[in-house]
């Protein structure tokens, strides 16, 4: 490998300036208050709820526990519908609560859970649809709400990749569902080391999601439920509110790199790219192509070797399909017969390095290896 090249990887954290960093970490020395419900946690809660134009937020230390925590809040039980094509934490939520996942296969168009294929799959034990709006692309929200009216059954969104994404009308796609969850961690578009969130509607969730992730106190000597220790603390609340200052200068550079790699791609025989729809203000979180391999002569592996070659680090996010892992294979909906869309996906899915850090040259090199121009 050419030492020369500078390593490129799928992401890199968006950084807040290090003094300010300080100086806020100077007044949470000088407090002594660093975490349950301190001022910089109430702080970053207000004003991502502004940011992100939702009515109510709780702020929690990962993506993964909010998840739990929703499936625990609406009493979720018995089956919910999936999607395999996400990060493994989507359906471990649901195992963490006892519940069968019934996978459902998911659009080429959007790699999102296919409405169409919701109605077969619900039984007397389903209770609820959980979708997750992969790379940041939103759900047929309303074909899916359709369904879920019809059928009684409750909608749970793993927002995880959709941080900031809005319709044209300026509506978060976050209010959608009865509750949407978010990741804050460091490889996403807004990151707080690690943490995360619960969007919801009304102030008695908030309430009720409040007292979940603090084990359930409602006060002093007050335990109403079995709730979860899941808090975020004053440091990474504090370096969120510096972060919230630049993720729109963040999601414009990625918006940048996206367009290069789309006018890059565009006529090169074998490779797409996922359509960005002109209906949603996105976030451009990842830049997936899809390697067909008849066509583009090289298979998805190779590339993604060939990548490596020259120290440029995508991924195959997401293979395998949760699916795939062996605690859910043994599932009659995790059949590859079941799922052939998101199987093809998975197959052929590469994400390019997408983050605000690239410069010019770095997505110019990266285009040049796909192009096969660089040997
Ligand atoms: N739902 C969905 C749909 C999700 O995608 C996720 C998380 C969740 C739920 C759960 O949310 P959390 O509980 O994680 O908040 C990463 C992340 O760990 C995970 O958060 C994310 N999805 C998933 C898609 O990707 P890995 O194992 O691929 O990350 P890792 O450590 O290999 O990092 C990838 C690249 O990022 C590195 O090669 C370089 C760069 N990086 C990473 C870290 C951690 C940095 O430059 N600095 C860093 O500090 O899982």
């Amino acid at each position: 490998m050419d030492k020369k090249w500078d390593k490129l990887t799928v992401t890199s954290p968006l950084l807040p300036d290090l003094e300010e960093f300080h100086s806020l970490l100077k007044e949470i020395w000088d407090s002594k208050w660093i975490t349950n419900n301190g001022e910089f946690h109430r702080r970053l809660e207000k004003e991502l709820a502004e940011y992100l134009g939702v009515p109510y937020l709780s702020l929690f230390t990962n993506g993964t526990l909010p998840l739990i925590t929703a499936l625990q809040a609406l009493r979720i039980t018995g089956e919910v519908i999936t999607t395999p094509y996400s990060f493994v934490a989507t359906t471990h939520s649901l195992w963490w609560n006892g519940i069968k996942p019934v996978f459902v296969d998911v659009d080429e168009k959007t790699c999102n859970i296919d409405p169409e294929k919701v109605e077969a799959a619900i039984t007397p034990h389903t209770t609820a649809i959980l979708g997750v709006h992969c790379y940041g692309t939103p759900c047929d929200t309303e074909s899916i709400k359709e369904i879920a009216d019809k059928y009684g059954l409750k909608v749970i969104y793993d927002a995880a990749h959709a941080f900031g994404v809005k319709d044209n009308e300026g509506k978060s796609i976050l209010n959608k569902g009865d509750l949407s969850t978010l990741s804050f961690h460091a490889t996403k578009v807004y990151n707080t080391i690690e943490g995360g969130a619960m969007v919801m509607h009304d102030a008695a969730t908030k309430q009720r999601i409040d007292y979940l992730k603090n084990f359930g106190f409602a006060g002093e000597t007050t335990v109403v439920a079995p709730g979860i220790n899941s808090k975020m603390d004053e440091i990474r609340a504090a370096y969120g509110l510096l972060n919230l200052r630049q993720v729109e200068r963040a999601i414009k550079k990625r918006k940048e790199v996206a367009e290069k790699y789309i006018e890059a791609f565009k006529d090169i025989h074998g490779i797409s790219c996922l359509k960005i729809s002109t209906e949603y203000r996105h976030n451009y979180s990842y830049f997936p192509i899809f390697v067909d391999e008849d066509k583009y002569g090289l298979s998805r592996d190779a590339l993604y070797e060939k990548l490596k070659e020259r120290n440029i680090f995508g991924r195959r996010y997401f293979y395998p399909l949760i699916s795939e892992f062996s605690t859910y294979s043994g599932l009659p909906s995790a059949a590859k017969e079941n799922l052939p869309v998101a199987n093809k996906l998975a197959r052929t899915v590469l994400c390019l390095p997408m983050h605000p850090n690239l410069s010019e040259e770095d997505v110019d090199r990266i285009i040049e290896v796909v192009k096969g121009e660089r040997i």
